[in-house]
């Protein structure tokens, strides 16, 4: 099997490549540690994803010689919270384009370096939902930026660079398929709207600045939900980009926390909150257990 090239001539001049907010380069046996790896879950927090980690293990019935824990992988590095659960790797991302591509860089390295066979990237995340009940698993099957289109714009020597931001649509549909009847709560398809804001990037009023309208807000609002924009968040227009990029296939799977329809305030509870996060991380579960068979 071929591994595809990654779009950098210059990696295969270095000696030594350090992955450094990983905490690894290419002088650890990358291809022995990660060689197996097919899908990459990250999330804002590492809280999230040390739980994802611990609820993946028991998904696919992976198990850990006796006495042994997961361990973090990131704590070295001291940015990412980074754990290995045999065939997925599970890792935080932090809020943000910044961070998210500062992860995707050296992650997208890392499997190529070991030489994992057709990786899927998946985001799963929180997001504010638009025209929709708070606690809904929205799939993305675009991802738009601020300007409401699907590019990420990348400054890059003094240029504005910007790149297409593809999601697959065959892989969004099959995660939705991971819906049960017997499930209490959607699954739906939407694009969705990443801005490197929560406040005003997203439109709200709330924030420490506004100089817009309500009314504007609400104006812009009916607008993304008429282009089939169905959440909001911080990172999907660079997640798709860069995947995309890279040619590793990519999804992105958030649970909306909030109606913005209804209101810009996050007023639901801890408890609700923590319960509507673990349903994207249910349906993510039974597509990974689909696809390796289980
Ligand atoms: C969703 O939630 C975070 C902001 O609260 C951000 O990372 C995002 O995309
Ligand atoms: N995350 C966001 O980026 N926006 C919201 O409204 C909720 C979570």
């Amino acid at each position: 099997m071929s591994i595809p090239k990654l779009p950098n001539p210059y990696l295969e001049k270095l000696d030594n490549d350090v992955l450094y907010h990983l905490g690894l380069s290419t002088e650890d046996n990358l291809k022995e540690m990660f060689h197996d790896v097919k899908f990459v879950c990250t999330g804002g927090s590492a809280d999230r994803m040390r739980d994802f980690a611990y609820f993946i293990k028991e998904k696919i019935g992976y198990s850990l010689p006796v006495g042994s824990e997961l361990t973090d992988l990131g704590a070295k590095a001291h940015r990412f919270a980074f754990y290995k659960v045999g065939p997925v790797i599970s890792v935080s991302h932090g809020m943000g384009f910044g961070s998210l591509s500062i992860l995707l860089h050296e992650m997208i390295k890392l499997v190529r370096y070991a030489e994992c066979e057709d990786p899927i990237f998946i985001r799963i995340g929180t997001s504010g939902g638009i025209g929709i009940k708070p606690g809904t698993v929205v799939v993305s099957d675009g991802a738009l930026n601020g300007m409401l289109q699907n590019v990420h714009e990348f400054i890059i020597l003094g240029q504005r660079v910007p790149r297409p931001a593809i999601l697959n649509g065959e892989l969004a549909k099959e995660i939705q398929n991971c819906r049960l009847e017997s499930d209490d709560f959607d699954v739906i398809l939407g694009k969705t709207v990443g801005v490197d804001d929560f406040y005003e990037g997203q439109g709200r009023i709330d924030g420490a600045i506004c100089k817009h309208t309500a009314q504007a807000k609400d104006e812009f609002l009916k607008k993304i939900h008429s282009l089939g924009g169905r959440n909001f968040e911080m990172e999907c227009p660079v997640f798709a980009a860069i995947t995309h990029m890279a040619g590793i296939k990519s999804a992105i799977v958030c649970t909306a926390l909030v109606n913005r329809l209804n209101g810009d305030q996050i007023t639901s509870t801890r408890e609700d909150m923590h319960k509507w996060g673990l349903r994207s991380q249910e349906i993510v579960g039974r597509f990974i257990q689909k696809k390796l068979n289980l």
